[in-house]
């Protein structure tokens, strides 16, 4: 048996993922969590830890405009250091979003008591971690953060794989 180089670009899939400032703020929890995400077999693609401008925060959750939350909201995501991961493996949208848990902390605590929200989580809004939910989401959000990459050229060109084969 040998290994032959193959594309398996088409298996992996990409998402932008966020550690908040309430858990960047905490450099045990800042780790661990870059841990998970290794121990869950993402592969970093990019990573960059920034510090938004509240107009940076106003424009990523404009879709929440008028709700309840959206000031404070706002307001959190531009307190302080967050960073920011461009991660991929196989299902990465929902692999990422189930190990967050529920957006509520109350609720993942209650229902999924294993999940980062769960365990780091402060309040509703103070919840430690993000994930893009949907292709679309991820492609945007990824523009959002890191504007010089293209998914569509790292899926396509840069992820080639071994594979056993013949
Ligand atoms: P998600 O982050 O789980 O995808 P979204 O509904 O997109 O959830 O909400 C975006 C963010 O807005 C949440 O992660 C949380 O920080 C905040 N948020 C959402 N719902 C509430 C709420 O009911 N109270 C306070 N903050 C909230």
């Amino acid at each position: 048996m040998i290994l032959t180089r193959v594309r398996c670009a088409r298996v992996l899939q990409l998402t932008l993922a966020i550690i908040k400032p309430d858990a960047v703020a905490h450099p045990l929890i800042l780790e661990a969590l870059h841990q998970k995400i290794l121990e869950n077999s993402f592969i970093i693609v990019r990573r960059k830890d920034l510090i938004w401008r509240r107009s940076d925060s106003e424009r990523f959750y404009a879709e929440h405009k008028g709700r309840f939350f959206y000031q404070r909201l706002v307001e959190f995501m531009s307190s302080g250091p967050m960073r920011a991961y461009i991660l991929a493996r196989e299902d990465a949208i929902t692999h990422w979003r189930e190990l967050m848990g529920p957006t509520k902390v109350y609720r993942a605590r209650y229902t999924s008591p294993r999940t980062i929200r769960a365990q780091y989580g402060l309040t509703d809004t103070r919840n430690t971690t993000h994930g893009s939910d949907s292709p679309e989401s991820a492609e945007r959000e990824i523009a959002f953060f890191f504007p010089e990459f293209s998914v569509q050229h790292w899926l396509e060109m840069e992820e080639p794989c071994f594979r056993a084969g013949h």
